[in-house]
């Protein structure tokens, strides 16, 4: 299916028009089905997608959902010839993240709980706005809004442009927003190690809670650099692969903050691992889009830090993520993730 935003949104590294999915759907002849999707950018390659979800369905049919770990490691060894990288680990995803809603729907229970919940809500901060597209007014109208709906913690864009282009921009967003809302800032690799630097260090006079993927993202050693630089958090880990990525960048010190993307760990079973790994390096875990899924598994993890709230596939859901007064997304109550794909809205986008 495919998503337009309502306008073209720009990060420093990428135009996007629309959120394109695969939507995964597991059905089993006790008539409950599990629910999935692993997503494209722009409309583009959707179909290579397509074909890789599909490409796992030999391993899933006749599947035991209770036996999803031999899916796990039949799936793992099958792809390891093309890689556990790229589309071939987000077709993975798709087809993971559906068993994981399955496997938790036929307990009737929440996939937090069918973990083992430590908390009931997590913190969350708005993701969906405050691009580089937006003016200084737009950031600080989109900001106000944020406020308006319960949010306590917003991410903003910075990117490479001159120091004072970007300060002025998040001194506008904490102007309105005060000093108790928290405040990210995500460079999308954007920078290079000195730029950072000098950048993060300008920044922070503003509080940021975390400065995002400053330098492209395999370049761990130079993130390690930053982070030893600056008193702001690094928060990164959105575009490296599995939990072995994950791993590596927590040898190398590369970030204070961790936030695995559902697709490119390959599914929960390795984003849970990565929360373990955090754990065990007293990393804190976030989450990377994919919110009505990590929701759950955050809930699930005792070193749970926020979760990144991003709206671009609510218009498929029947429901949507709640937030309470203090403003942390409210675990379903509802088996799986929680969230059901609403057939009809997905009708009316399909690709
Ligand atoms: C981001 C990256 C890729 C797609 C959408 C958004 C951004 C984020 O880096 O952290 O949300
Ligand atoms: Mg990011």
């Amino acid at each position: 299916m495919r998503l337009p935003l309502p306008r073209p949104i720009l990060s420093a590294t990428l135009e996007i028009h629309s959120t394109d999915a695969v939507l995964v759907f597991l059905d089993t002849d006790e008539g409950v089905t599990g629910e999935g999707l692993c997503f494209a950018l722009n409309g583009n390659r959707l179909n290579l997608l397509h074909d890789m979800v599909r490409s796992f369905e030999p391993l899933l049919i006749g599947l035991d959902p209770t036996m999803a770990s031999s899916f796990y490691k039949r799936a793992w060894a099958d792809i390891a010839f093309f890689g556990h990288t790229g589309a071939t680990i987000a077709g993975f995803a798709g087809a993971e993240t559906a068993l994981w809603d399955l496997r938790g729907r036929i307990v009737d229970l929440n996939v937090s709980r069918l973990l083992g919940a430590a908390a009931t809500a997590v913190p969350t901060y708005a993701s969906g706005g405050l691009w580089l597209s937006s003016s200084v007014d737009e950031l600080q109208r989109e900001a106000a809004d944020y406020l308006a709906c319960g949010f306590k913690a917003i991410k903003m864009r910075v990117g490479a442009r001159p120091v004072a282009w970007n300060i002025e921009r998040v001194r506008a967003v904490r102007q309105v927003i005060g000093p108790d809302i928290k405040l990210m800032a995500d460079a999308n690799q954007s920078l290079t190690v000195s730029e950072a630097i000098c950048l993060g260090r300008a920044m922070e006079e503003y509080d940021l809670t975390w400065f995002e993927e400053p330098i492209p993202y395999w370049d761990h050693a130079g993130e390690a650099t930053i982070a030893a630089a600056l008193d702001t958090p690094i928060a990164s880990g959105e575009t490296e692969y599995t939990s072995r990525g994950m791993f590596a960048m927590m040898q190398m010190k590369s970030a204070d903050v961790l936030m695995p993307d559902l697709q490119r760990m390959g599914g929960p079973t390795e984003f849970i691992r990565t929360g373990h790994l955090a754990a065990a390096f007293d990393v804190k875990l976030s989450s990377h889009l994919f919110s009505e899924m990590s929701l759950s598994l955050l809930a699930a993890a005792p070193n749970a830090y926020i979760l990144e709230h991003m709206p671009w596939f609510e218009p498929i859901y029947a429901e949507r993520i709640e937030l309470d007064r203090d403003g942390n997304a409210i675990v379903p109550d509802r088996p799986g993730w929680g969230f059901s794909f609403d057939l009809d809205a997905v009708r009316g986008h399909a690709a």
